[in-house]
């Protein structure tokens, strides 16, 4: 597996789309999607923005990465079950920063795993608020990148606490995965290290919302 991530790494350092995509068409055939995204593309670009961080590659790379991969995820991403749960409403949203990738598979997964939930895409506290109020939503996901947005949930928890709403927050993002404390300094209800570990959260936490 480690050589299919350099070899992905290396063709989203080239720019070369073919290859990246090529090496993605070769392994879906053997591989669930999800899986393939955590074990290969997640990997890859990880890896990328440490290189990024360290100063061996330049912000373009990083950026064209995430753009490649945005493309190449969009094809493979498993279609969306028309047998909905009967479950809580739910929404998926970006809080204050610019990383979708993560927050579009998880959102393809659970509506492929037969949940129904709203995309508020990216949002600033305020309006996500307003949003959850009338929406009246009872559980919802909020993936960050980024450390100052993942600061900014404890806001969201405690405008929630002083409205007196019982809406459950799940997190997800770099952040979480680089501080396993975090999710709880936050004031969040439950953490995924990955999309996949979403629908059993959200099972769990669906039992303790009305
Ligand atoms: C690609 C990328 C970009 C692209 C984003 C393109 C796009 N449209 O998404 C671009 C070039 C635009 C970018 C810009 C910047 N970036 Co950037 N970026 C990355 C990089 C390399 C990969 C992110 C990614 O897409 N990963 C793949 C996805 C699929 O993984 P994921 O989001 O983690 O999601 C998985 C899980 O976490 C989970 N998950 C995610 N969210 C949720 C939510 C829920 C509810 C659940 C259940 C699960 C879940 O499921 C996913 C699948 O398993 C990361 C490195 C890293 N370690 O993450 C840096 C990184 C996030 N970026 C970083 C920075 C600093 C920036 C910039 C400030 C750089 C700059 N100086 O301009 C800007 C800020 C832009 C902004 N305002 O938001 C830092 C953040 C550091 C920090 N402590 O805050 C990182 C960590 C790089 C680093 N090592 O320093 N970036």
């Amino acid at each position: 597996m480690m050589n299919v991530v350099n070899d992905f790494m290396q063709a989203l350092l080239n720019v070369d789309r073919l290859l990246a995509k090529k090496i993605i068409d070769d392994h879906v055939s053997i591989m669930h999607p999800i899986q393939l995204i955590e074990d290969i593309v997640v990997v890859a670009l990880e890896r990328i923005g440490t290189g990024w961080q360290d100063g061996t590659y330049a912000l373009s790379q990083v950026y064209m990465s995430g753009r490649i991969c945005e493309e190449v995820v969009d094809t493979i991403l498993p279609p969306s079950d028309p047998d909905r749960k009967d479950q809580p409403k739910m929404a998926i949203c970006v809080l204050s920063d610019h990383h979708k990738l993560g927050k579009t598979i998880v959102y393809s997964l659970l509506r492929a795993s037969g949940f129904e939930l709203l995309d508020f895409d990216i949002v600033e506290v305020n309006d996500m608020v307003a949003r959850v109020k009338e929406q009246k939503i009872k559980i919802l996901l909020i993936s960050v990148l980024m450390l100052p947005s993942a600061l900014k949930i404890k806001k969201v928890k405690k405008i929630f606490k002083d409205e007196g709403l019982d809406t459950k927050i799940i997190v997800g993002g770099a952040p979480f995965r680089f501080d396993d404390q975090l999710w709880q300094e936050v004031g969040a209800d439950a953490m995924c290290e990955t999309a996949s570990e979403a629908v059993s959260v959200v099972h769990n936490l669906m039992e303790c919302v009305s």
